[in-house]
């Protein structure tokens, strides 16, 4: 059966440097040059499909839009190592930024990029057979992030009702901040994208950063280091919907089987295992070791304390030489845990990915290769804690009114802010009632 489509959509710094990770990997994956050419032309290995259109010359295009309301970010792609490799009808940029703010970029000049965002959206859309869905990369912090994307996915959602919106999105970090209104932009853009969007994975960079210190022995970690961690984790939730495996998921169905209720729609990811490149040979993992890992919140990519909240489902996708008995019996010793609790009225929520096809590692990288990985999804009411801490954050700077005259002042009204914050108290009851 011919494969469904998918279309990236990378927004703002974040979204748009965390797309140079993930297309190197998806371009080491599949065999496809820095150019878009295949290395080897084999014409029963569709797998790039859904995510690279092929042109009658034999290149592969990945199906991709990128948007930043300033043109630094992007020029960087357009002038670097894959420059040939994108379609730059899908490339678009503005002249300046949304100075951190999302009044700026969902009210004041992100409106002007609107119309035609939507536009190369569609254009790359038309050239589907059968669209699977978006998926939208992107910072809640920030600016373009936050507020253009709000408008955005607004506008999407509605153009494409019938169609999957899933979303990486980085969350802001608990302790270390870049941007003084990140829990405004955060909290205001949970609060209009929670409705357009169908499943959103969050990471926070101070999560990625202690992985790479603690597990990947990596000094000074930069962007460029978390966003390989990123992609790799990317890259694993959707081999399912790129390589055949025994057991296949698609965007659809990871909806079905994560989201209970459609606003309780932020799983939290976990990968095992870390191995640092310098200790490629020595390692090797048994499947009952790599589950395990997937519930220790050291791989987990948010802050936050597994072990204080409840599972209400988790899918484990597993990647290379993996035997199906031996996840059946790690899985059987998972459940009879004490320390991990599932609520009551869905005890036995697994579900299970296997994709032979072992993990690629980009040369050079942080992550040594191994034979096999495994990524898990799950819906945790942990994640709580992460929305009560930006929420208390929220209101302490919104209790003195600080920096609301320049949300005011780029054309939103005041009463979104208080609306933002109740919508997201009230996700936080909806979490605290599954609990319960
Ligand atoms: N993981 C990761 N996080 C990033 C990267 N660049 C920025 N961030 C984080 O993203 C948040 C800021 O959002 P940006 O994406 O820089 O902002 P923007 O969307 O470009 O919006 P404006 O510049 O305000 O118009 C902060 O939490 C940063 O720590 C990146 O390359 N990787
Ligand atoms: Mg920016």
């Amino acid at each position: 059966m011919p494969k469904r489509e998918i279309v990236q959509i990378h927004i703002g710094q974040a979204g748009v440097q965390i797309a140079n990770a993930c297309w190197e990997l998806y371009c080491l994956e599949h065999g496809i040059k820095v150019d878009g050419t295949l290395y080897e032309w084999d014409r029963s290995d569709d797998s790039y499909s859904p995510f690279f259109g092929v042109t009658a010359a034999g290149r592969a295009v990945p199906r991709v839009v990128m948007i930043d309301l300033e043109p630094t970010v992007i020029d960087e792609i357009r002038t670097g190592y894959y420059r040939h490799l994108f379609h730059p009808d899908g490339l678009l940029t503005g002249k300046e930024d949304a100075a951190n703010n999302y009044a700026r970029g969902k009210y004041g000049i992100g409106r002007e990029m609107l119309d035609l965002a939507l536009d190369r959206t569609r254009k790359v859309a038309e050239e589907c057979n059968n669209l699977e869905g978006f998926i939208v990369f992107r910072a809640f912090g920030g600016g373009t992030g936050g507020g253009f994307t709000a408008l955005f996915l607004e506008h999407l959602a509605g153009d494409y009702r019938k169609r999957s919106v899933m979303e990486f999105a980085v969350f802001p970090a608990p302790r270390v901040s870049t941007i003084i209104v990140e829990p405004y932009n955060a909290v205001l853009t949970t609060n209009s994208t929670i409705e357009s969007e169908d499943v959103c994975f969050v990471m926070d960079n101070e999560a990625v950063y202690d992985i790479l210190l603690r597990n990947l022995d990596t000094p000074r970690p930069t962007y460029t280091n978390l966003n390989r961690l990123l992609g790799q984790v990317v890259s694993a939730v959707t081999a399912s919907l790129r390589f055949e495996g025994q057991v296949n998921v698609d965007l659809t169905e990871f909806q079905t089987n994560l989201v209970p209720y459609p606003r309780i729609h932020f799983p939290l990811i976990t990968y095992a295992p870390f191995v640092p490149a310098s200790k490629a040979f020595h390692e090797s993992l048994s499947v009952a070791q790599l589950t395990n890992a997937c519930f220790e919140p050291a791989n987990q990519m948010v802050k936050c304390d597994p072990r204080k909240g409840k599972y209400m489902s988790c899918c484990l996708l597993y990647r290379g030489d993996i035997a199906p008995t031996d996840v059946n019996n790690a899985i059987t010793s998972i459940k009879g845990k004490r320390s991990i609790g599932f609520v009551d009225w869905c005890p036995t929520g697994f579900k299970v990915g296997i994709n032979y096809q072992p993990p690629t590692t980009v040369p050079g990288g942080d992550l040594a290769r191994t034979t096999r990985a495994v990524t898990m999804l799950s819906n945790s009411t942990a994640i709580r804690e992460a929305w009560e801490r930006i929420l208390r954050k929220y209101n302490l700077l919104y209790s003195k009114r600080s920096f609301v005259h320049h949300y005011v002042g780029e054309g939103m009204e005041e009463g979104e802010f208080q609306d933002a914050k109740e919508d997201l108290a009230a996700l936080v009851m909806d979490y605290k009632e599954v609990d319960s």
